[in-house]
C-alpha cells in the first residue's frame, strides 16, 4: 500500500491530487505543518531535512515532489500522463516540469517565509518585493504557453501536478496579475477537477 507523509497547505497536495487522479489506494500520514511534527526524529528518518512530501511504496522511500510525481507516473500510471520519449512534446514536458521547482517555487518560498513563517520583526519588505517581482516574471512565459491549451502541454500530464499547483499558489499569494487571463483560466480549470480540489483541501 502506498503511504504519503503529508502536511496541509504544502506540496504534498500535488501528490494527493495525482494519487486521486490515478485512483490509487493510499494511506495518509497527516502531520501538522509545525517544526514539532516535521523535525521529529521519526520524520527526519524519512526526510533528513524534515520536509514533505515523502512517499513510501513497500521498500521504497522517496522525497522531492517532482521525483514522487515521476515515480508514480512511471510505476503506477499504465503509461498515461507523460509523453513518450520520442514525442515532440517530450522536451517541453521536461522543460516545464523542471521549471516549477527551478524558477517558480523559489520566489514563492521566499514570499511564504516573509509573510507567514518568520516572526514579524524578521520579515523584510525589500526581499518580499523582490520575490514578488521575480514570481510575476517567472509566470509570464507560462501565461503565454497556455494560449490555446487546456493544460501545460495540451493534455493533462505530470507537468500540471507540479506547475498547476505552483500557479494555484501564485494566485493565492496575490502574484498573478489580472491580465494573465490564460493562467487564471488554467487555475479555474484545475479547480473544477475533483481530484485537484481534494489535493489542495486535504
Ligand atoms: N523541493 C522540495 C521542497 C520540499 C519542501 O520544502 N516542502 C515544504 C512544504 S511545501 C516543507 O516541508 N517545509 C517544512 C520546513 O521547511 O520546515 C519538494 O518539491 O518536495
Amino acid at each position: 500500500m502506498l503511504k504519503l507523509h503529508h502536511a496541509p497547505n504544502s506540496r504534498a497536495g500535488r501528490i494527493v491530487w495525482l494519487l486521486e487522479e490515478l485512483q490509487l489506494p493510499y494511506e495518509l500520514n497527516r502531520m501538522e505543518f509545525s517544526p514539532k511534527a516535521l523535525k521529529s526524529d521519526e520524520h527526519r528518518a524519512r526526510h533528513p531535512l524534515g520536509r514533505v512530501p515523502v512517499l513510501e511504496d513497500g521498500e521504497v522511500m522517496i522525497y522531492e515532489s517532482g521525483a514522487i510525481v515521476e515515480y508514480l507516473i512511471s510505476r503506477h500510471s499504465d503509461g498515461t500522463l507523460k509523453p513518450a520519449v520520442n514525442s515532440p512534446l517530450f522536451p517541453k514536458y521536461l522543460q516545464w516540469f523542471h521549471y516549477c521547482e527551478g524558477m517558480v517555487m523559489p520566489p514563492i518560498n521566499t514570499i511564504v517565509v516573509h509573510t507567514l513563517l518568520l516572526p514579524p520583526e524578521r520579515r523584510n519588505e525589500e526581499t518580499l518585493g523582490q520575490a514578488k517581482r521575480l514570481l510575476v516574471k517567472a509566470l509570464e512565459p507560462l501565461n503565454e504557453n497556455m494560449a490555446g491549451k487546456d493544460y501545460m502541454i495540451g493534455d493533462l500530464s505530470g507537468v500540471d501536478f507540479m506547475l498547476g499547483h505552483a500557479c494555484y499558489m501564485s494566485r493565492r499569494v496575490g502574484c498573478m496579475p489580472e491580465d494573465m487571463t490564460q493562467l487564471h483560466a488554467y487555475v479555474k480549470r484545475l479547480e473544477a477537477r475533483p481530484a485537484f480540489e481534494k489535493g489542495i483541501k486535504t
